[in-house]
């Protein structure tokens, strides 16, 4: 349908395609030829949306030499890549980092500005693309990132959804929510290439056939779609690299069914194309907890399958041997979500290239990894056997038979230990029969990490224990980070110019240099300029809000930031009902109110729409909210914030304008969290418990830089052995029956004592999270938190030895552990 490759002739054809001139005049030409040629209007007629368009194609026309250089050098050195199997990258809004990799900035502003342009308006009118729910999608849009910086191969592999994460609305302080059509006034990033469309399988049977004299098996399959490839550009930032990120949209085989629209029936002719397309439709909106559903499942093998299949077309060249594949890749499993991948990987070698079982499953084992982001026992993906084996039959057998052949292994090592062989096994009966992927991942896989140090130990001992000691090789940390690109010099101009003013640009790709700014702390002038970056950061946060949301925010207030998924293991109920304390005691005249320290809490959260105690959460927090905000008792002492939508573009206005970041899960349930590494880097300090990289955190910046609380994960573990009881919490602490009861008398519902029933009782009886036993360190920590704002000079010395100390969190760190823990790309 494309005709063949050909070889171009013309001699200027093979002259190295250039950029454009880096000049104001050579921006604006380009721009207006984008905006007339390409999105066919005059500047005078352009709509701003036009305008957005054609200055996104201008600054991509500027990264596409370095692109197709970086691809032709990849293609000649064969060096070995990263294959990054991911079904979420939250990628955030890809114009402002583009004129950051290019160093096109300020000739963007004075092009726009010549053409009587406002670069930030612009900017503005990006929708983000929102292709995950949270930190573990935004992970791998840093990871992507660093990549591309370090100048490391790499390809990310996901999912071109037609709806991202749903847009978050309030209607009477509920969550509703709206679909993100991310792609609807057109998007200027994503390449198609149907020339490398891949048709992937599902359905059918299996049957053996004679193979000369070895009995082989093959898969029948009953249906198809084809996986259209978008590529997106993965710049790293001015080093002239570009990776790609290759996502997959599914279409049909047969779009079209004339004989049956000649004959009258429309709809039936159109069925085989929706049904086709539903399967890259919508990103399923759980986080942490998997969907076990069959449209997630055919995401999960559409995009794996795609993805391996596209890998061994570009490597498979003559001449190349396929048992050479783990020299030239390692598949990094992001979850357990593309952890079909190997026995897509082991049917590829045993059905199609008639490889010996053995021989492939050794060349499967050294092609992947996996990387395990969760504690939560519920969050583990589990896969009923009946629908694997209607959705994907050769895939089940095969697993069958890697589970058959390593608990062979387990006995012949472990020698009557039954027990122990089933403990291990990755088909379980209980209470269905069904596929542990989390299992089949640690068996193929040659590595399996944890996201931060205390994770990575909890992961070992308490999730994977029989598995850590049967390899103990095979386990290891790699501590998440967070790229300084997007979440310090994009997102916080003014500190890194106070950052680069000291140290020069190098900390942009040498995060450690960080530590140089150590001595600054002690630096009055520049403690003072550290404080004014925060106060405009603040003033830019505020106007945003204002125009964002209609809120109102006013006053020279402590910026307590609570943003992150809502879960009830993050604990947003501790949050509140340390606010509604506060609140309670101005109210009722147990404190006086000139002596607490104002302050300004905004929440950021979207709950996963099935989730019904999250969304009463949600309500909890807006009601709290438009009560306390409107009180005349508590004016200018206490206010709070929930913009709704929480996403990447807002984050990165809300994090730099922080004093103070809550990181307040119970100890041994957050993974890792990344939301507080961007806090600390970004000069916030931290209130938080002994969990995920908090821990490690603490330990960079110092205890005195840091408002520790609540319980380690031993006493979490111990207090459950001995029986959590909530109810005597409440009934032991005035202060917390107090908010309880505030919060159980209507005052926040006018009136109505039923409104929170739902968290009220959840608390008081069951409490799974343990948000009573933390709540009085918590309010103390709070207390210590009051105190130490007091004393400005000491609070900015505290802040800015957070940013001096936690260089460490930079994902190009994360990238060199992988490369020397992992890939050894
Ligand atoms: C973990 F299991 N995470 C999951 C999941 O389904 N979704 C998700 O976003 C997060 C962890 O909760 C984390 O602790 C971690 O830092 C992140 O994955 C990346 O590893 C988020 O704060």
């Amino acid at each position: 349908r494309y005709g063949p490759m050909t070889t171009p002739t013309h001699p200027l054809a093979l002259a190295p395609v250039t950029a454009p001139p880096a000049t104001v005049d050579g921006f604006v030409k380009e721009f207006l030829r984008e905006l007339n040629t390409g999105q066919g209007v005059a500047l005078s007629r352009s709509t701003v949306n036009d305008q957005y368009l054609a200055l996104a194609r201008t600054v991509r026309h500027y990264l596409m030499a370095r692109w197709l250089e970086t691809t032709r050098h990849q293609r000649e050195t064969k060096e070995k890549a990263v294959g990054y199997l991911s079904a979420e990258y939250l990628l955030g809004r890809q114009l402002g980092n583009a004129l950051l990799a290019t160093d096109l900035g300020e000739i963007a502003e004075k092009a726009m500005a010549a053409c009587g342009l406002d670069l930030v308006t612009l900017r503005a009118q990006e929708v983000e693309p929102g292709l995950g729910n949270g930190g573990l999608g935004r992970l791998a849009a840093c990871f992507v990132d660093s990549l591309a910086t370090m100048s490391i191969p790499c390809i990310g592999y996901g999912i071109r959804y037609e709806y991202g994460i749903f847009k978050q609305t309030f209607v009477d302080g509920r969550q509703v929510e709206q679909p993100d059509t991310w792609l609807s006034l057109g998007e200027p990033w994503g390449f198609p290439h149907p020339e490398a469309a891949v048709q992937v399988d599902f359905g059918g049977y299996t049957e053996t056939y004679r193979d000369g004299d070895v009995e082989r098996t093959r898969w029948v399959p009953s249906w198809n779609v084809l996986g259209l490839p978008y590529n997106y550009m993965v710049p790293g930032y001015q080093n002239g690299r570009v990776n790609t990120l290759r996502l997959w949209s599914a279409q049909a085989t047969k779009a079209f069914d004339l004989a049956i629209f000649n004959a009258g029936d429309y709809a039936e002719a159109v069925r085989a194309q929706t049904f086709a397309e539903n399967i890259t439709k919508v990103l399923y909106p759980e986080d942490s907890t998997p969907q076990g559903k069959e449209l997630r499942l055919q995401q999960q093998y559409f995009f794996v399958a795609c993805s391996i299949r596209d890998f061994i077309n570009q490597v498979m060249e003559p001449g190349f041997d396929l048992h050479d594949l783990p020299e030239r890749v390692t598949f990094q499993l992001n979850d357990t979500h593309p952890v079909i991948a190997v026995p897509e990987l082991m049917r590829i070698l045993v059905d199609e290239h008639k490889w010996e079982w053995d021989e492939a499953w050794d060349v499967t084992k050294r092609c992947f990894a996996y990387t395990c982001h969760t504690l939560l026992p519920e969050a583990l993906e589990v896969w009923p056997v009946d629908l694997l084996g209607r959705l994907l039959p050769r895939h089940l057998e095969i697993i069958y038979q890697i589970n058959d052949a390593f608990l062979a292994e387990v006995r012949e090592r472990f020698p009557n230990d039954e027990l122990r062989a089933r403990s291990m096994s990755i088909v379980t009966d209980y209470p269905d029969r069904s596929v542990r992927m989390a299992y089949l991942a640690t068996v193929a896989g040659m590595k399996v990490n944890g996201v931060a140090a205390l994770h990575s130990q909890l992961l070992a001992d308490k999730v994977l224990p029989a598995f850590s000691e049967y390899w103990p090789e095979k386990f290891t940390n790699v501590t998440n980070g967070v790229t300084p690109r997007r979440f310090l010099r994009l997102a916080n101009p003014w500190l890194s110019q106070l950052i680069t003013d000291a140290l020069g640009v190098g900390w942009v790709t040498d995060l450690d240099r960080l530590a140089e700014l150590e001595p600054y702390a002690q630096d009055e002038d520049f403690r003072k300029a550290f404080r004014e970056a925060k106060q405009t950061n603040k003033e830019r946060l505020y106007a945003l809000l204002r125009a964002r949301d209609g809120i109102e925010l006013s006053g020279d207030h402590l910026l307590d930031v609570m943003v992150k998924r809502l879960h009830e293991y993050k604990r947003q109920t501790l949050k509140i009902l340390h606010i509604v304390s506060l609140y309670e005691q101005i109210i009722h005249e147990r404190v006086d109110p000139t002596t607490i320290t104002p302050r300004t809490v905004v929440f950021g959260a979207k709950a996963a729409p099935g989730y019904r105690l999250a969304k009463e959460i949600i309500y909890l927090i807006n009601k709290v909210g438009e009560t306390v905000n409107t009180d005349p008792r508590v004016a200018g002492r206490l206010q709070i914030a929930f913009p709704a939508n929480y996403n990447v573009t807002l984050a990165e206005k809300l994090i730099p304008a922080a004093d103070l970041s809550e990181q307040i899960s119970l100890a041994g349930m957050e993974a890792s969290g990344t939301g507080n590494m961007k806090f600390a880097l970004n000069g916030a300090l931290t209130i938080g418990t002994d969990d995920g990289a908090n821990v490690e955190i603490r330990q960079l910046v110092g205890d005195d830089n840091f408002f520790g609380f609540g319980m380690t994960e031993p006493e979490v573990a111990a207090l459950g052995a001995s029986g959590y009881q909530p109810g005597s919490y409440y009934e032991s602490n005035p202060q917390l029956k107090a908010a309880i009861d505030l919060i159980a008398s209507g005052a926040f519902s006018g009136g109505d004592r039923n409104a929170f029933e739902p968290v009220v009782s959840n608390l008081l009886y069951h409490d799974r999270f343990m948000a009573l036993a933390d709540f009085a360190s918590y309010v103390d920590a709070q207390a210590a938190v009051e105190a130490a704002y007091a004393d400005q000079e000491a609070w900015s010395k505290m802040a800015i030895l957070n940013v001096a100390r936690t260089g460490f969190f930079s994902s190009d760190r994360s990238m060199r552990d992988y490369l020397s823990r992992i890939w050894r790309a």
